[in-house]
């Protein structure tokens, strides 16, 4: 054949590849609707977001123009990279065809493929347990395996399909004899690529219309933050594109590892177990000095406890690393495991858990960072090293203990008061597991300080709301505002930024009084 009659083969040969790709992408994208099943994208982000570190994270974060940014740009990166291979290996495989001979041309397409399943199973291994419907973990894995297997099949066996028709006109003469006829093969192959893009186009609408874009970053912010947090008003993180939406029938919670008993409950059993109801705040490593990403609810749980208790955990136990159904994880201490207060939540607020706070059962580690409260949570296994989660692999920590904080909340001080009228400032303050004991304002930067009210109180495990009525003079004011906690630790006026440990410092702002 001749060089151009072969470039076009491999054209022939690439558009194939890129329709069997779309062809998979379609699949794809049916499965994770469905029944749940990771798409590579997902699995992909996961696995990076692991093996980067906490500066390059932010770089991209950066780079894309928010989270949710990066998020959509890990999505379409990866859907074009595997449109991308798919050319590479419809090319490769007409070029074979052309030179060497259909049969090896054939033994090259199933046997990239297979390298190709192989390689993302390995490469992906710490990321396969994971189903977004929630499936057991025990089983998530290999279902992933076999998902891919299946999806990356479908691929081969379109393009041997594609590639066998064209192939065919090549032997039989008529594919140099007759140009018209080549054509019209690509032409309908150009038309199963457009009918594909246009399916997998509108399955990715429908996913976008699940995806946590809408409400990841949820903050509560503005005057009038109540004691406990409406559901649809608490605060929102997820590391996800589209959350799980966990069919409590398929779910199970299982306690493995060092234990003398595994057990294993389902959602029926597992809220027939003795409950507790308990008021805890949660808040997020990455909120700044005076942000939003903290809320507070009444939620009713297990206690991790008593269900360690009865599995008997063994001597040797330092940790327990906790998995979620979609393929989250975190570690506690084994200390930590064992205090009353850490619960395995069903209910928020006298409501099931919402899908996006967790449904069916989430953990709750009061007096540690957010994270540490996986939702979905599937999984408790009882080990004897120092396991890392997954923002511990990319350097958070080590330290996730929440330090004393306070913000101001209201009112917006950005435009100037009215000398002599009475001003209510409102806000927060959270010492973790140590309860807020008093809250103080200076009107000086912090060089002198006046006792706030408590408007609030809240337990060891919440946040309290605070309120100071200020009646300021002409001038500018820095607003500064600090609390102490029950141990009568008063919080830390030096400043820390949010990586590695979280954010550190008083919360200050400049208010601007006219005479
Ligand atoms: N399974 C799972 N659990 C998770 C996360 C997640 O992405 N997946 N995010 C964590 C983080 S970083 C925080 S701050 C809290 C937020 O909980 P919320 O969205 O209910 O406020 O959930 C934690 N638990
Ligand atoms: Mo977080």
């Amino acid at each position: 054949m001749t060089g151009p009659a072969q470039f076009r083969g491999f054209l022939g040969g690439a558009l194939a590849g890129v329709v069997a790709a779309l062809a998979m992408t379609t699949l794809q994208l049916v499965l994770r609707l469905t029944v749940g099943l990771a798409t590579t994208p997902e699995l992909v982000g996961d696995r990076m977001a692991a093996a980067i570190t906490i500066a390059t994270f932010g770089d991209l974060i950066r780079f894309a123009g928010g989270y949710n940014e990066l998020k959509q740009l890990g999505v379409i990166s990866v859907l074009i990279g595997q449109l991308l291979v798919g050319a590479g290996i419809g090319g490769g495989a007409a070029l074979i065809a052309t030179r060497i001979g259909a049969r090896r041309s054939t033994a090259f397409v199933i046997g990239a493929t297979v390298v190709l399943w192989v390689a993302t199973i390995v490469l992906l291994w710490p990321t396969l347990a994971t189903h977004f419907n929630g499936l057991p973990s025990s089983v998530s894995r290999p279902v992933t395996m076999i998902g891919l297997g299946i999806v990356y099949a479908t691929f081969a066996i379109v393009l041997l399909v594609l590639r066998r028709r064209s192939g065919r006109d090549v032997v039989e003469g008529t594919a140099s004899a007759s140009p018209s006829r080549v054509d019209r093969r690509t032409l309908l192959t150009a038309g199963v690529g457009v009918g594909l893009l246009v399916a997998s186009g509108s399955l990715l609408e429908r996913l976008k219309a699940k995806a946590t874009f809408s409400y990841d970053g949820t903050r509560v912010d503005g005057p009038d933050i109540g004691a406990i947090t409406p559901n649809d008003r608490f605060y929102v993180v997820t590391k996800n594109i589209v959350d799980p939406g966990v069919d409590a029938g398929l779910w199970r919670l299982d306690i493995a590892g060092l234990v003398e008993r595994p057990q294993t409950f389902d959602f029926a059993a597992f809220t027939a177990l003795p409950s507790v109801d308990q008021e805890t705040t949660l808040m997020c490593i990455s909120n700044p000095v005076g942000g939003g990403l903290m809320s507070n609810a009444v939620w009713r749980g297990v206690r991790v406890a008593d269900l360690l208790q009865t599995a008997g955990v063994g001597a040797t136990a330092v940790e327990v690393l906790c998995h979620a159904v979609d393929g989250y994880t975190d570690t506690i201490p084994i200390a930590k495991a064992l205090e009353p207060t850490t619960l395995l939540a069903y209910q928020m607020n006298g409501e099931p858990l919402p899908g996006r706070h967790g449904y069916p059962v989430r953990l709750l580690v009061p007096g540690m960072y957010g994270e540490k409260s996986l939702k979905w949570i599937d999984r408790i296994e009882v080990v004897d090293r120092d396991e890392k989660g997954f923002y511990e692999q990319q350097g958070w920590g080590p330290d996730f203990v929440i330090p004393t904080r306070s913000r101001f909340s209201g009112p917006d001080l950005r435009q100037p008061l009215a000398a002599g009228r009475p001003v209510h400032l409102v806000g927060q303050a959270f010492a973790g597991n140590r309860g807020v004991a008093s809250v103080d304002v200076s009107q000086d930067g912090g060089a002198t300080w006046t006792p706030a009210t408590i408007d609030y109180a809240g337990t060891e495990l919440t946040w309290a709301l605070w309120s100071f009525d200020w009646t300021p003079t002409q001038g500018e004011y820095r607003l500064a505002v600090r609390a102490t906690d029950r141990t009568d630790a008063v919080q830390s006026a030096a400043g820390r930024a949010i990586v590695p440990e979280g954010a550190r410092g008083l919360h200050q702002v400049t208010a601007k009084v006219a005479g």
